[in-house]
């Protein structure tokens, strides 16, 4: 069906153009900002048209590559068709695509994980060049020339206003009840001259309801039609709902004790399968009139607004399923008051996660018995995502929780462990750890005191004695007694793994590859 244009401003229109034309504005070498965060309101067309320019470059045996810059993750025809064809130099700061991580992990792209708060202001003080051209996708251009954002606003505001050149994709799948839900705050400086963000709750709006563009620096507008990566969730699953309880507890707990209000405090839940079973469980929880304050609105988070639980989420993305969007659609009047998205230089702003005082709940790949969690490398080598926005939030929250599953790979690894392989949240930001084995309150204890606690509540069965006998070898033979390690084995587990395919002392040694043979 033919859509009407949602580019009602004459100015833009007359840069109307077709992807592959907007696509030839990029050239090898530059630094591209684009829009998405967690697989929605990224450029669906552009991408795809450079990808192929890139590939026939390639073809020709010329040299084509660029820097992608984003919000954070985005979808297969973004990372994935860029991944693909070779044509990323460096990627910042976020990435979750299965190609990208191949090529990053057999080093053939660099890329560099950031806190996502540090993006847009790194931007603006110059640190990692100057942007060549930014790629964002709107659902609208109004009369005046104003933008309607997309799903996700990212770092949207900042790569419209460094960019050199901007190509808009105006997305006409994206509803235009979107239209109001934004709030665009244009009022950060940079040092010497910062004044304090006016917001004192989560559901303040401080900014304007559009992005707006210098229509000199516009050299394309793309009219596309296609929607978000809206992926699928897991029904949560019997670990991810114990670790859901052990947390509901935790803060019924506090709530008894005073430290914490009966409404709770601002959620901030990350990513994936166990972050929406946390707030499954809080759904189902005696608490209400809940809050929100986080990065991304997921499904979990849809169903509390539904069933009246969350009074109000914050957010920089709107990540839905496919269901979760069609009740988007249809309930609309009743979310629009209800949510509210922000540029992620203010959803993951250590000024304001620490104001507002958030509950941050964020998964890991591991964590070791002292309390430092790894968020980001499979056995301390090879990327999984990437930081992401967890690091703003640990750091600054009210409690910064961490949850994994004890064990991942079938039991052959446990996810806690002597030492983590790699850090991402020291000991001293990492406040709660929970499995589906039990929660660990480290508030206010000392590393010796931490080991104890975390191996009794939160190891798996199997792996319990093994962490018990480390730590108590440890504590005779290491030369510090303040955070006993043996440093010859306190990295072994990772070794035996990556040897025998298991963490288990009674593994197998796995055979010899041929590569691997000693040829004397
Ligand atoms: O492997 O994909 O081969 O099945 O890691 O693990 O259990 O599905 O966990 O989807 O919740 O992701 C930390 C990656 C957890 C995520 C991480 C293997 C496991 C599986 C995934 P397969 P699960 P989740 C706000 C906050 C950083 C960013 C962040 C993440 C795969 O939460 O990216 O927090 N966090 N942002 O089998 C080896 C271990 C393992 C392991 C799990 N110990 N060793 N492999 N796996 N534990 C949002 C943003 O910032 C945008």
């Amino acid at each position: 069906m033919e859509q009407a244009s949602r580019v009602l401003n004459a100015q833009f229109r007359e840069k109307i153009m077709s992807a592959e034309a907007a696509a030839a504005q990029i050239m090898p070498g530059d630094n591209v900002g684009m829009s998405g965060f967690t697989g929605s309101g990224h450029p669906k067309e552009v991408p795809v048209e450079l990808a192929r320019r890139i590939e026939a470059a390639h073809a020709r045996g010329e040299a084509f590559r660029i820097s992608v810059w984003t919000g954070a993750s985005t979808a297969p025809e973004l990372d994935g068709a860029l991944a693909k064809v070779d044509g990323i130099e460096l990627r910042i700061p976020y990435q979750s695509d299965p190609v990208c991580r191949q090529k990053i992990n057999e080093g053939t792209m660099q890329y560099a994980d950031l806190h996502l708060s540090h993006v847009a202001q790194h931007v603006w003080f110059g640190f990692y060049g100057k942007l060549n051209v930014a790629v964002i996708e709107v659902t609208a251009i109004l009369e005046d020339g104003s933008l309607v954002p997309s799903t996700a606003i990212g770092n949207n505001k900042t790569w419209l206003d460094r960019a050199d050149k901007v190509i808009l994709e105006v997305n006409s799948h994206q509803s235009m009840h979107l239209d109001g839900m934004h709030d665009i705050y244009y009022g950060t400086q940079v040092p010497p001259h910062r004044l304090p963000i006016p917001m004192t709750h989560s559901d303040n709006r401080i900014g304007i309801p559009y992005l707006r563009v210098d229509p000199a620096k516009v050299v394309a507008v793309v009219e596309t039609h296609a929607a978000d990566r809206n992926t699928d969730f897991t029904p949560p699953d019997a670990e991810s709902e114990q670790i859901a309880a052990h947390l509901v507890e935790f803060f019924q707990h506090e709530v008894k004790l005073g430290r914490l209000p009966r409404n709770l405090l601002p959620l901030q839940s990350g990513v994936g399968n166990i972050a929406n079973a946390v707030l499954a469980g809080l759904n189902k929880s005696s608490f209400d009139n809940m809050t929100a304050y986080t990065e991304v609105l997921q499904d979990g988070m849809l169903d509390m607004i539904a069933s009246g639980k969350l009074r109000h989420a914050s957010a920089t993305a709107i990540s839905l399923s496919k269901a979760g969007l069609d009740y988007f659609e249809k309930n609309i009047e009743t979310l629009r008051n209800r949510i509210l998205l922000r540029p992620q230089e203010m959803s993951n702003h250590p000024e304001l996660i620490r104001r507002l005082g958030t509950l941050s709940m964020n998964g890991m790949i591991e964590a070791d018995i002292y309390g430092n969690v790894n968020s980001t490398h499979i056995m301390g080598t090879r990327i999984m995502n990437g930081i992401g926005g967890s690091g703003d939030f640990a750091r600054n929250a009210y409690i910064s929780a961490f949850m994994t599953p004890s064990t991942a790979k079938s039991g052959k690894i446990s996810c806690i462990v002597p030492m983590v392989s790699h850090v991402d949240h020291t000991e001293h930001d990492v406040q709660v750890i929970v499995t589906e084995q039990g929660l660990a309150d480290l508030r206010g204890l000392a590393p010796k005191q931490r080991a104890k606690v975390v191996i009794a509540k939160c190891a798996h069965p199997d792996y319990r004695d093994m962490l018990t006998d480390y730590y108590e070898r440890s504590l005779r033979e290491s030369p510090g007694k303040h955070t006993p390690h043996i440093l010859t084995e306190a990295l072994s587990w990772h070794q035996r793994f990556e040897e025998t395919g298991s963490m288990r002392k009674d593994a197998a040694p796995a055979k010899p590859k041929a590569a691997d043979t000693v040829v004397a």
